[in-house]
């Protein structure tokens, strides 16, 4: 008789210990980010997109014959793209960031990131 209490206690903790990383699963796809990209074409930056938040990733895309970069005015990043290169970007900062190719210094835009 005793024993069978002592086992039906340990299923409870048991069951407890399991809840609470099953709640934290459900959670998760509330902390989903986006992935944007941004083509470089023709000595141009496209028009960034809009509703950038904290932890989405930007992917520079340099569909052009030359050399670009991306490059932010507050140092937050700098992207090398060589012709026909890809790179992406986490932004970690929310914030109006102007950015600028160093090679063609009337290339630019900027990224409006919300938290
Ligand atoms: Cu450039």
């Amino acid at each position: 008789m005793k024993q069978q209490i002592g086992v039906a206690a340990l299923c409870c903790v048991a069951m407890l210990a399991i809840a609470p990383p099953l709640l934290g699963a459900v959670a998760a796809p509330l902390a989903t980010h986006s992935t944007y990209t941004i083509v470089v074409d023709k000595l141009k930056f496209a028009t960034p997109p809009s509703g950038l938040r904290v932890g989405d990733t930007v992917i520079w895309v340099n569909r052009d014959i030359f050399r670009h970069s991306a490059t932010a005015r507050d140092g937050s990043f700098n992207v090398d793209l060589m012709p026909g290169k890809s790179l992406g970007i986490v932004l970690k900062r929310a914030g109006t960031v102007p950015f600028y190719c160093t090679f063609h210094p009337g290339m630019k835009g900027q990224l409006v990131i919300a938290r």
